[in-house]
């Protein structure tokens, strides 16, 4: 026993070494004295596990971190240092991309590019400054289009300096599972045919691991008020929102504050997203669904009302929450940018190119399993990028106009970086909300604006990631 845990502690100091070493080279600001490292460390080990998904009938095998779907909500304080040291007891490799979160380049979670994959077994140290305060998650990005379905996700919260009053908080991260008749995960992780639409979809809607429907409770007491974190982690699916009987009110979009608007319509969230909501209990008793409204409809939860008022009036509106640091792209000077996304089974590019080769779609469908071109070019392996999509030099101010020549949505992510959605369609858009993920419509053109400053290559891809692994995605340079 002593011997292995000598080996232990070898193998963990040379790892905090390499990333001392790592941070010392290139971050700066996220060298951390190695006695707090030793003292703050959070461990997040990525394994297999089973877990009661469905009310009824067997358990479900899942992939999780610290052994749950979704792993721990982990929360750190604004300008907290965040040190996690990753353990892959998987049997394959993985990364974990932290997303949303303004990061060092070296400490992004995205394989081939920014970090080797941590094999099965190994474990890999990350750790940066947590700057900006809001809800975001985190996931691999190696292989996410089977590790993020099987369950690898997690809620990360940074409480701001100056946290919103609330009488409680609540986190629901919402995914989705594909199960069989037994309760176990379908196993058909990959196909072309879900890349080539609207990506793999699961059966059961989950929030925070467990199946959706009347029997989620969100017990609320008569005027209280509560804070609800929502993030969807879904690989494949969008939800639209509803809270039928109140009118919460929104107070961020991906993390970054917003000014308190009344919801009045279902609320879209592509996969990715994150939206902070105040609910307040102002219809004092009941019960009233919370619905998710695409497609025919699904009853996700119920808000039950239990208790004595906590006081004798609701709250009126809330403050805004404090917004982190941002930078306003001026869009007179900002260089200009253009992607066409083209592709899925409904729209056929003409011809694409895979590793500077001009092909033939059918041919990149049938050799490549790719669906999906942006800028004519198709991408799928990490590993496969070459040439980033755009180079920029260091706060550089940029437009990008996404141009959407598919018959899908697309909830895009920039890495690295907030940005605003300053037109649609050619139309300015007059309220300028930072995000790090906006679900494009079907043929819908969007101009998207922000300043690159933050060093490094950054993937910029859909987050529905049947379409990433079908091609759909890319990476910026800013150097
Ligand atoms: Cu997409």
């Amino acid at each position: 026993m002593g011997a292995v845990r000598l080996q232990e502690t070898l193998t963990v100091d040379s790892t905090r070494r390499r990333f001392l070493q790592t941070a010392a080279a290139g971050l700066g600001a996220s060298v951390l004295p190695q006695a707090q490292a030793a003292r703050a460390t959070t461990q997040l080990t990525a394994g297999v596990l089973m877990q009661q998904v469905r009310a009824a009938g067997p358990r479900t095998t899942a992939w999780g971190f610290n052994g749950s779907v979704p792993g721990p909500a982990l929360r750190f304080r604004q300008g907290e240092d965040a040190v996690i040291r990753v353990h892959n007891r998987l049997p394959q490799s993985t990364t974990v991309h932290w997303h949303g979160l303004r990061v060092p380049n070296a400490m992004d979670g995205v394989p081939q590019v920014t970090q080797p994959p941590i094999e099965p077994k190994d474990e890999f140290l990350y750790g940066f400054r947590c700057e900006d305060a809001g809800t975001y998650w985190y996931h691999p990005h190696q292989s996410s289009f089977e590790q993020v379905p099987r369950g690898l996700y997690g809620a990360f919260i940074v409480q701001e300096a100056k946290p919103l009053p609330v009488d409680r908080e609540v986190v629901w991260v919402i995914s989705d599972f594909k199960l069989d008749g037994r309760n176990q995960q379908v196993e058909d992780f990959g196909r072309v045919v879900d890349f080539g639409s609207g990506g793999r979809l699961g059966n059961t809607i989950a929030i925070n691991g467990k199946a959706a429907g009347a029997h989620q409770r969100l017990q609320v007491r008569p005027n209280e008020r509560v804070r609800l974190r929502l993030v969807n982690a879904s690989s494949a699916r969008l939800f639209l929102l509803d809270f039928a009987g109140h009118e919460p009110w929104v107070v961020s979009y991906d993390g970054q504050s917003v000014e308190p608007h009344p919801l009045r319509e279902p609320l879209l969230m592509g996969g990715g997203q994150r939206t902070d909501l105040v609910i307040d209990g102002t219809a004092g008793r009941g019960e009233f669904a919370i619905m998710d409204k695409r497609d025919k409809g699904t009853r996700l939860a119920t808000i039950a009302y239990a208790g004595k008022a906590v006081r004798a009036r609701p709250l009126g509106k809330p403050a805004a929450i404090q917004p982190n640091r941002h930078v306003e792209p001026n869009l007179t000077t900002a260089t200009q940018h253009f992607i066409v996304f083209e592709g899925g089974v409904l729209g056929m590019p003409a011809i694409a190119a895979i590793d500077g080769k001009k092909l033939d779609v059918k041919t990149i469908m049938e050799h490549h399993g790719l669906s999906w071109t942006m800028n004519y070019t198709a991408q799928h392996e990490h590993a496969m990028m070459h040439e980033p999509l755009f180079r920029f030099r260091k706060d550089e101010h940029a437009v990008i106009r996404m141009i959407n020549r598919t018959d899908f949505e697309h909830p895009m992510h920039l890495h690295g970086h907030f940005f605003q959605v300053v037109a649609v369609d050619g139309r300015a858009v007059p309220q300028r909300i930072w995000r790090d993920t906006v679900v494009m419509a079907p043929r819908q053109e969007m101009d998207i604006a922000f300043v690159a400053e933050n060093v490094g290559e950054w993937m910029f891809h859909c987050h529905i990631l049947d379409h990433s692994a079908g091609g759909m995605m890319g990476t910026i340079g800013v150097e």
